[in-house]
């Protein structure tokens, strides 16, 4: 009888501490393969992030990580809340999607001198100290401003007057903001025909896209192309664009970044003209880097993702399969 209880009780303790190695007590250190990850992610402003985040959540799963997830609603305050409280809670690896580029030397700090890693994800930041995380993945965003710039350029190759253009920029300070508006700048501005007559902000919001290509609209009788940095945003305007009477895709020419499901519609029914890829499916690579870290093993510094650029005729093609 005793022995039955003593074997009982063994087994309970047994479960619980193998519960606790899984469930986030923290400095398990990988050494049984279970390690717990604290993401502070962006937010949920778009369908990019949306899809983002579930990559994150199903690979965390398909890996055995367990993930303590935080949404941060565009909020650097928020993001550094988190990321302290992950400290706090000893996990062993931490990795983010910086909400913008600047002012995380102090809290990254903090997490090298608990000897906690951290993986930049999706967004970069702009510390001069890269001792400060361990690597950085995601997607090349001046790449794909300037492939957005080539596609424009193609496009009017034999236009003699000049092209009026408006922006809609990503969340002001944001990486993906700052880069794509600067490598579109930088193709276009060889030519100058291409002239940027209005640029401002639209959060990466459906909302706030409409909302901004409204006044632009009002302001600017004679707006030839749109540059939108996200689906979202250039999905706002093509509402806002109707409502003034005009068709998108023709009247006004459409440019986004992302390629997701609902932009990718909208390119195949021909009311956005180009689409630049940018893939928010990081989870899988971001599982088998941060189980590296946290072994100590070293991992580089750069991971870039691979991404495509797609027309109306593609998209029509490749809808049908399009996960996200
Ligand atoms: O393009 C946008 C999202 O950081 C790459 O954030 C990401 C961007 C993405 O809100 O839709």
């Amino acid at each position: 009888m005793f022995k039955r209880i003593s074997a009982l009780v063994l087994a309970g303790l047994t479960a619980m501490s193998v519960a606790s190695c899984g469930g986030g007590s923290g400095g398990s250190g990988g050494g049984d393969g279970s390690i717990t990850m604290g993401f502070a992610q962006v937010g949920a402003e778009s369908g990019w992030r949306t899809a983002n985040t579930k990559s994150v959540q199903d690979s965390a799963k398909n890996a055995g990580v367990t993930l303590k997830f935080s949404d941060a609603q565009q909020k650097q305050e928020n993001q550094i809340k988190a990321i302290r409280s992950y400290i706090q809670q000893k996990v062993d690896v931490i990795a983010f999607s910086p909400v913008v580029e600047s002012g995380w030397d102090t809290v990254l700090k903090e997490a090298k001198d608990a000897k906690i890693p951290v993986i930049l994800t999706d967004r970069a930041v702009d510390s001069k100290d890269t001792s400060l995380y361990k690597t950085f993945l995601g997607s090349d965003f001046v790449e794909e401003g300037k492939k957005a710039g080539q596609w424009l350029v193609q496009e009017y190759k034999d236009a003699k007057d000049q092209v009026n253009i408006v922006e809609l920029q990503g969340t002001t300070g944001s990486a993906p903001a700052n880069d794509r508006k600067a490598g579109f700048a930088q193709v276009i501005g060889a030519d100058p025909k291409f002239k940027v007559i209005a640029s401002q902000t639209g959060d990466f919001t459906r909302a706030k896209g409409k909302e901004v290509m409204e006044a632009f609209l009002k302001s600017n009788p004679d707006i030839d192309v749109l540059y939108a940095h996200n689906d979202d945003m250039g999905l706002g305007a093509i509402e806002a664009i109707e409502g003034a009477g005009k068709v998108p895709g023709k009247d006004i020419k459409i440019i986004t970044v992302d390629a997701v499901k609902d932009g990718m519609q909208a390119l195949a029914d021909g009311k956005i003209n180009y689409i630049v890829e940018c893939s928010p499916l990081l989870g899988p690579q971001l599982m088998d880097l941060a189980k590296k870290v946290v072994k100590g093993e070293q991992v580089p510094a750069r991971v870039v993702t691979e991404e495509t650029t797609f027309t109306q005729e593609q998209a029509k093609q490749v809808l049908s399969s399009r996960q996200y």
